[in-house]
This record gives structure tokens, sequence and C-alpha cells, in this order.
């Protein structure tokens, strides 16, 4: 009943992009019959998007291991064992000779990653320089470097960066579970300074840490309730990393994952949800769910920052069998 109350509440907000979800109404749009749940995120996702189109992204480690953080899930982090070899920063050249090869491979955004906890003050000059040249190659630029306060968001900005990655990963109450070294609220922050130089915020989670539904909800509510809900939204699943404290968590349920993606999609209807990290470990089937439940976007290219990512022709294969046809920049 109460469920219901909830629902119909929910059912009002159907056609408005809002940023004031209640716990209560996303909980209850998680947990509807799984073909109600998915008819319902069909159906928003085609108000938004040709639902044949999915964007393709491509990442390159700039910076690869040895970082200060702590983060349960990662290979990088100087505080596991992975086995990582940890390398210095890229030359500004080959991050470029490596864009154009994305692009010429139909990527449209070219994702830079370091393994930081923040940029330090000398850094910055080569990563605009990595900004500024992918952007000349006529790709989307994302940076994901860690923490960033408003006077660095502001030199990437004018540099041409459209995008930061930045993730709150789980929910408010699960994160110290999982990372010890920053908080949650360091992870608004930076979103917030983001926002305010007028980049693009991509950001998202991962799902299959050992977290409960509740905190996958919740994870969501907190994306759903920002001042504007982030331009893309990428949905991880965990790749457990020997090594590191989640190396043996139990999988996600897949059914339990493609419900994640619904409510992405419902709750935040014109972003991008990517399906990102873990693609390596779904069947074709569980990644067509995916799509049908609202996905648009994925990481192309066999490694992703550390890890595997699916071959280049097994993607176009499922592409060919699916009939989706790569996103056109301009149709973003
Ligand atoms: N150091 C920066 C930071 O943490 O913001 C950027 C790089 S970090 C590797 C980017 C994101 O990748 C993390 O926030 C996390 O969501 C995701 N990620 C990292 N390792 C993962 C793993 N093993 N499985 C799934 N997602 C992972
Ligand atoms: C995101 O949400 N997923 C990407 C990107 N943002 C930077 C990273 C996935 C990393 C997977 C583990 C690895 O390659 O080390
Ligand atoms: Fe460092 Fe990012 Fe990995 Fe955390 S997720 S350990 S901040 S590279």
């Amino acid at each position: 009943m109460i469920a219901e109350m909830h629902l119909n509440s929910a059912e009002e907000a159907f056609d408005r992009v809002h940023t004031q979800w209640t716990r209560e109404d996303a909980q209850a749009l998680y947990d509807l019959p799984f073909n109600d749940l998915i008819f319902r995120a069909q159906t928003i996702h085609r108000r938004h998007f040709d639902p044949n189109r999915v964007q393709l992204s491509r990442l390159l480690s700039i910076k690869t291991g040895g970082c200060p953080e702590d983060c349960g899930y990662c290979s990088q982090s100087a505080h596991h064992e992975s086995g990582l070899t940890a390398s210095k920063l890229m030359e500004v050249e080959r991050v470029i000779a490596e864009a154009k090869k994305a692009r010429d491979a139909g990527a449209t955004r070219y994702c830079m990653g370091a393994a930081w906890r923040s940029p330090k003050a000398r850094d910055m000059d080569t990563v605009v320089a990595m900004v500024e040249g992918v952007k000349a190659l006529g790709m989307e630029t994302c940076m994901t470097l860690g923490m960033l306060d408003l006077d660095q968001a502001q030199r990437l900005k004018v540099a041409g960066l459209d995008y930061y990655n930045h993730n709150i990963d789980t929910s408010e109450r699960y994160y110290s579970q999982v990372i010890s070294t920053r908080t949650f609220a360091d992870r608004l922050d930076t979103l917030a300074n983001v926002r305010a130089s007028g980049i693009k915020v991509c950001c998202g989670g991962i799902v299959g840490m050992g977290e409960e539904k509740a905190d996958r909800v919740d994870m969501l509510v907190t994306l759903a309730n920002l001042p504007e809900h982030p331009d893309s939204v990428p949905i991880n699943m965990l790749i457990p990393i020997p090594g590191t404290p989640l190396g043996k968590a139990e999988p996600i349920e897949p059914i339990e994952f493609v419900r994640t993606i619904a409510l992405a999609r419902i709750m935040m209807p014109k972003s991008h949800v990517r399906l990102s990290a873990g693609r390596t470990a779904m069947s074709d089937e569980m990644q067509a769910l995916c799509f049908f439940a609202g996905a648009n976007s994925i990481f192309v290219g066999d490694t992703l920052l550390t890890a595997d990512n699916p071959e280049e022709d097994k993607d176009n294969a499922l592409f060919r069998r699916l009939g989706i046809q790569p996103m056109k920049r301009d149709a973003e």
C-alpha cells in the first residue's frame, strides 16, 4: 500500500526531469516487477534518446598506479598488493597519438585518467596541453584526476575540457567501508567545483562491492538530487582485482545490476547512462538487457584504465546483432 502510494507520486514525476527524488519513490521503482521497471525505463529512454544509438568513449590511463588513496576496489592504490607497476605521467605527444587512433576507430569522447588524490601544481601544464591537443582532434575531452579545487577546474575549462569524471562510487552510508582516505563530502565538493567552472559532470559509481540494495538506491538518489543531473552517469560493475580488499567480493546478481541501470535511466532521463566497467564478465544477453533498460554509452577498446574490456571485434559483433549504431557527436 505504502509502496503503491509512493509509486503514484513517482508516476506523476514520470514526465518531469527533477532533482527532488525521495528514497521511498526510488526504492518503490527499484522493487517493481522486473517487466514493469524495464518497460518504464525503456519508455522514458525513447522520449529522450534514439533507442538504437550508443555513445562510445575511450579511456587512457595517463598516470598509472602508486595512488595514495585506499579505495578498496582499485588496482592502482599504493595501499594494496595488486602487482601493478606504477608509471609516471605520460608525455603529451603519446596521449594525442593514442587519442587519434581512438577517434579513427569511432570513439567520440576521450577520457584521460590519473591515479592521483588530486593534480599537483607542477602537473597542471601537462594535463592542460593534453586537453588542448585532444580537443584539436575534434573529440570531446574528459578527465578524471581526483579532487579539484575551483582554480584547477577553471584552468581545465579554459583549456577546453568538456567533462570531468568524479564518481561518488556508493551510498554515503557505505562509503567509509570502501574508502578511508577521503570522504563522501570531499567528492561532493569537487563535483561542485567542476559544475561551477562550467565543465560537464560525469558521475556514477560501482555496484557489486557487497553493498545492500538500499545503498544502490541511495547512490542514485544522491546523483539524481545533485543541483543538476550529471550529463553522464557511469555504472560500473566491480571488477574484482586480486590483492585488493574487494578482490573476493561476491559478484552482483545480474538482474540486480539491470535494475540499477533502469532506475538510473528513470531518475535521470536525459543523462547518458554508461554501462562501464565489468562488461567482460557480462553475457551478451545481460548487456542487451542493460541497453534495453536505458544504458546508452560504453567504453570501447580492449583496456579500461588497467583492467580488460571486450575486444573491439566482440563489441562490433554485438552491436550488429542488436542493430545498435554508434552515437554521432552532434546527436549528443
Ligand atoms: N583517481 C581518480 C578518482 O578516483 O577519481 C580517477 C581514476 S578512478 C580509477 C575512476 C573510477 O573508476 C573510480 O571512481 C571507480 O568508480 C572506477 N573503478 C576503479 N576501479 C574499479 C574496479 N575494479 N571495478 C569497477 N570500477 C572501478
Ligand atoms: C568510470 O566510472 N569508470 C572508468 C572511468 N570512470 C574512469 C574506469 C573504470 C576502471 C576499471 C578498472 C581499471 O581499469 O583499473
Ligand atoms: Fe586512486 Fe582513483 Fe584508484 Fe582511488 S580509484 S585508488 S583515487 S586511482
